[in-house]
């Protein structure tokens, strides 16, 4: 396989935002004393803020007007923007900014193919937006994962095709959304999840070029 462009998720793969994901949606579900699990949390990742709101209303037999929803959404946001607030720069997973650093060295496109509208300020914060040629954003997409939008354009922008192109997902709407799209797509986190991607690993930490070649076969 040719690879010419890599795309990555931002929350759970560049950084451990997902953990403030989960405990803004989780003081959210409090407040609305609606049970929420960590087997639910998993249904969110790498969807858009408004439809994880939606599910989690669904699952508590919530109906709402649009104007409590944003209402909601804006206190979600504010939540999560106070956790990341005091977020240290070495929050950075592991062994991320090497293998960043390693594709720009062997002329593999770099793109963020992410859900989130937060995700330019949390790349500033980190201060790794310049290891990127391209950054699509919940900002840039009418449709969340698993809808492949986001790592089309991605791979749009980086004058890229598809099956060129590695998908680093942490979620399972992710893994869906780069297959849907014909990306080569490697899991990180627990293979039982995320069984549909190409190859799972637990994290990105010891990850180079020729590890990427290995596992995609
Ligand atoms: P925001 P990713 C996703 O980011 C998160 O996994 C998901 O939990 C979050 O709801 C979504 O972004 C929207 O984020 O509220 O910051 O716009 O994993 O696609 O990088
Ligand atoms: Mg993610």
């Amino acid at each position: 396989m040719v690879i010419k462009a890599c795309l990555f998720d931002l929350d759970g793969v560049i950084v451990d935002t997902a953990k403030y994901h989960f405990m803004a949606w989780h003081r959210l579900a409090d407040k609305m004393a609606i049970p929420f699990t960590e087997a639910q949390n998993e249904q969110l990742k790498g969807v858009s803020r408004v439809d994880s709101l939606e599910k989690l209303l669904s699952w508590g037999g919530i109906v709402l007007d649009n104007l409590k929803k944003m209402e909601l959404l804006e206190l979600k946001n504010q939540w999560y923007l106070n956790y990341v607030e005091n977020m240290p720069a070495d929050e950075i997973l592991p062994g991320v900014k090497e293998f960043l650093t390693e594709l720009r060295d062997n002329d593999i496109r770099v793109g963020l193919g992410s859900s989130s509208k937060n995700a330019p300020l949390i790349l500033d914060k980190l201060g790794i937006t310049s290891l990127f040629d391209t950054v699509v954003d919940g900002n840039r997409v009418h449709f969340s994962k698993p809808h492949p939008e986001v790592f089309l354009r991605g791979a749009r922008d980086l004058g890229v095709k598809p099956e060129e192109t590695v998908v680093f997902e942490d979620a399972l709407s992710g893994v869906e959304a780069a297959l849907a799209g014909n990306f080569r797509c490697i899991g990180i986190g627990e293979p039982n999840v995320l069984n549909k991607a190409h190859a799972v690993i637990p994290a990105l930490d010891g990850m180079s070029v020729a590890r990427m070649k290995e596992l995609l076969g």
